[in-house]
C-alpha cells in the first residue's frame, strides 16, 4: 500500500474519532519489542494484526478538581462514561476497518486479565508513547504535552497498513517538573520512572476502593497533579466539593 493510501486511511479513521469527541489519534507498528508484552490471549494475533491505532480522551478538569484527598464518587462515574466512550469509538473505528475489508481487533479501555500481575491485554500506555503521544512520566503514566497525564486512552491492533508515526519518542519528558511526586500519599512516584513503585501504589488503591467503597482500583490525586500545557484553574486547584 502506498504512503498516500495510509495516509488517507489514516485520516478517514481519525474523521470519525473527531466526530466521536476523541482529542488524541495517532498510529503505531507492532515490532517483537510490543509484542513481548501482549498478553498471550492476542499475542499470536498481533502478528498479523500489526497495525495499532492508539485514542485518547481528556478528562473533565472540574471533575478533577473534586479529588482532593482520594477518590470522589463524581471521579468514578467519570472514570467510568469515559471508558465506555473510548470502548464505543474504538468499537466504531474496528467497525470501518472491517467496512474497508480488513480485520481489527478493539482492546478494551480498562479491562484487567492478569489479576496477579495487574495485566491487560496490551498497554494503551506502551503502545501511546511509541505512537508519539506522550512521555514516560514520573508518575508512570503516559503524559502529553498538551493535557498531562488527564487523558484516558485505548486501542485496536488492525492489518490495515497506516502510516508509523512518533517513532522519535520523547525519552524526559518531565523536565525540571517534579509536581506529581509530593501528592501520592504513599511515596510511589520516584524521579526516575522506572523506579515507580508499582506495589505501593496498587496497596493504595486497594485501600481507597475498599475504604471509599468504589469497589474500583481507581485514585486520580497524580493524575491530577500533570496537567501540561493546560494549568488547572488556580482560583480552584485546591478545592474541595
Ligand atoms: C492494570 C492497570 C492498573 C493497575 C496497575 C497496572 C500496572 N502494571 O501499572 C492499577 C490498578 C494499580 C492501576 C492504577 C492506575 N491506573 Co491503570 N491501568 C491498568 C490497565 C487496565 C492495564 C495495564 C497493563 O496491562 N500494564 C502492563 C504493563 C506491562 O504495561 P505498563 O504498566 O503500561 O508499562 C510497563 C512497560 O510497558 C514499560 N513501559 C515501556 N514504555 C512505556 C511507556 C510509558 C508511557 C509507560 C507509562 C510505561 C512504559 O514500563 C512499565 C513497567 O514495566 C491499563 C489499561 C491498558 N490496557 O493499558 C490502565 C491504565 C494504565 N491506567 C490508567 C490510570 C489513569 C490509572 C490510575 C491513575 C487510576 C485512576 N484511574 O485513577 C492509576 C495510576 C497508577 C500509576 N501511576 O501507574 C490509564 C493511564 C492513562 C495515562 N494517561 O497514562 C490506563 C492506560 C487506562 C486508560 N484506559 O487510560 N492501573
Ligand atoms: S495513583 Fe495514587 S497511589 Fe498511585 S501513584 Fe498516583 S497518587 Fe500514588
Ligand atoms: S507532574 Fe510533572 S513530573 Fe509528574 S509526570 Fe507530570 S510532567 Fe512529569
Amino acid at each position: 500500500m502506498s504512503a498516500e493510501e495510509q495516509q488517507r486511511n489514516l485520516l478517514k479513521l481519525r474523521e470519525i474519532a473527531t466526530e466521536l469527541g476523541i482529542d488524541l489519534f495517532s498510529s503505531t507498528r507492532i515490532d517483537n519489542g510490543l509484542r513481548e508484552g501482549i498478553h498471550r490471549c492476542i499475542r499470536e494475533l498481533s502478528v498479523s494484526l500489526d497495525n495499532a491505532v492508539v485514542i485518547g480522551m481528556r478528562l473533565s478538569e472540574p471533575v478533577l478538581q473534586t479529588v482532593v484527598t482520594a477518590p470522589t464518587w463524581t471521579y468514578y462515574y467519570h472514570y467510568r462514561i469515559v471508558n465506555m466512550a473510548l470502548d464505543q469509538a474504538v468499537l466504531r473505528l474496528s467497525g470501518e476497518c472491517q467496512r474497508m475489508g480488513y480485520r481489527s481487533l478493539p482492546i478494551p479501555a480498562s479491562q484487567i486479565l492478569d489479576w496477579e500481575r495487574l495485566r491487560a491485554h496490551v498497554s494503551h500506555r506502551e503502545l501511546g508513547a511509541r505512537a508519539g503521544l506522550g512521555w514516560w512520566g514520573r508518575n508512570n503514566l503516559l503524559i502529553n504535552e498538551r493535557f498531562g497525564a488527564q487523558v484516558r486512552y485505548a486501542s485496536l491492533l488492525t492489518d490495515l497498513t497506516l502510516p508509523e508515526r512518533g517513532s522519535d519518542t520523547v525519552t524526559d519528558g518531565c523536565g525540571d517538573c517534579t509536581r506529581c511526586i509530593p501528592v501520592c500519599p504513599v511515596g510511589a512516584i520516584q524521579k526516575d520512572p522506572a523506579a515507580f513503585k508499582l506495589d505501593r501504589c496498587a496497596a493504595q488503591l486497594r485501600r481507597f476502593a475498599r475504604d471509599e467503597k468504589l469497589n474500583t482500583m481507581i485514585c486520580g490525586l497524580c493524575l491530577k497533579a500533570c496537567y501540561g500545557e493546560h494549568r488547572m484553574h488556580p482560583a480552584t486547584e485546591g478545592s474541595t466539593t
